[in-house]
């Protein structure tokens, strides 16, 4: 008689979607290679050997934050020592400095929910950074902040982005999805946007021709049917959209967190799972992210084997995750990417954030 790990295999190789409960048995599975082996097929049909990487910069505007979520080690009050906010002209020199790299393609800019700046200010920083920087793609602000920005200036969600756009804002990211669950959401980060605000935001987002990118955070207090539903959520709104590009999942790391000492950092073995889970799971998405600052390198060069076929980018200075005891690099160069993809026998393509092809190397 079949087992519904046959019924899957089966599935996956003829391109069947997979229901929520072959998803939660994925997860009761503790066959990695097998997990690899369908990730891969899945991986290999969708995008061949290329593994796409851009040449990017993080900017993180300011930490001060009001949502605190139990999660965040990088969040702190307006009168923390740790404290700092950037103002427009530190945000423009960064910017320009970055930007002698004639390979920077995009700007990747995330920060705290801030008590007092106003949404006008987040605009002055796009207008100003697209004015001198034409040639750089703007990928700012997490469906959480445009959530906060509506908020604070009495501002519907489709408005907050159709200035942001307007002013040069050309994708988002994907953080804060976390797990869109109420109950999740409740007990860690329940001063700031509730999963069906983080879904309407990528809604409206991509009905407004801005894609953006989709995020897990997992290995916290979540269930295992509560990334299936998760997942679940965002294949729903891809099918309804198209507009994501890529999924990328965060392993929390607890270190400095609120649950620092409550929590161990969830396994290599739980990583390469999800990432295989994932990409069986999205199959209307083109691109999974192993995104290595979360990973490290030799982790996120792994999960090339398990589905993934993305390492994000260059990054410059990576700090949310630092805060929070991360081990890898703030930054890497473009020749050690391209060395991590090839000694995975992959190919490397540096791409635009658009998944434009730049160069084949
Ligand atoms: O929203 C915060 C996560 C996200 C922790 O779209 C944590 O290409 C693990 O949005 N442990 C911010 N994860 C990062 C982000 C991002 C990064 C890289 C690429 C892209 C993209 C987006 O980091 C947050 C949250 O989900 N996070 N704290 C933690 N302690």
């Amino acid at each position: 008689m079949n087992t519904v790990f046959d019924d899957i295999e089966v599935k996956v190789k003829n391109g069947i979607r997979l229901t929520r409960e072959e998803g939660i048995a994925l997860f009761q599975s503790n066959d990695l290679s097998w997990l690899g082996y369908l990730a891969n097929i899945v991986r290999q049909r969708i995008s061949g050997e290329y593994v796409y990487f851009n040449v990017n910069r993080h900017i993180n505007l300011t930490n001060i934050c009001t949502a605190r979520c139990d999660f965040c080690a990088f969040g702190c009050d307006a009168d923390s020592i740790q404290s700092y906010t950037m103002d427009k002209d530190n945000v423009i020199a960064i910017a320009i400095q970055a930007a002698k790299d004639a390979d920077l393609r995009e700007l990747h800019i995330v920060s705290g929910l801030h008590p007092d700046w106003s949404f006008e200010y987040y605009l002055d920083i796009i207008t100003s950074l697209k004015e001198r920087l034409p040639h750089i793609h703007l990928k700012a602000f997490t469906a959480v902040e445009i959530t906060y920005f509506a908020k604070v200036s009495g501002k519907s969600v489709r408005q907050v982005l159709t200035e942001l756009h307007c002013a040069g804002l050309d994708s988002m990211p994907g953080g804060g999805a976390e797990i869109l669950s109420d109950r999740v959401r409740g007990e860690l980060c329940p001063n700031k946007a509730t999963a069906s605000e983080w879904l309407e935001v990528a809604r409206t987002a991509h009905q407004l021709g801005i894609r953006s990118n989709a995020s897990m955070l997992y290995g916290h207090i979540e269930t295992l049917e509560e990334r299936i539903d998760h997942l679940l959520a965002l294949r729903d709104l891809q099918d309804e959209t198209g507009g994501f590009q890529t999924f990328i999942c965060f392993p929390f790391h607890p270190n400095n967190t609120a649950l620092d000492g409550k929590i161990i950092k969830t396994s290599v073995w739980d990583q390469l799972k999800t990432v295989a889970i994932s990409r069986l799971m999205l199959d209307n998405f083109q691109n999974i992210k192993a995104y290595w600052v979360m990973l490290t390198l030799p982790i996120a060069q792994l999960a090339l084997g398990f589905g993934a076929n993305d390492i994000d980018g260059t990054v410059s200075e990576e700090k949310i995750i630092h805060a929070a005891g991360a081990k890898s690099a703030t930054s890497l160069t473009k020749e050690a990417i391209i060395e991590t993809i090839r000694e995975a026998g992959r190919i490397p393509v540096e791409r635009d954030s658009m998944y434009n092809i730049v160069k084949i190397l």
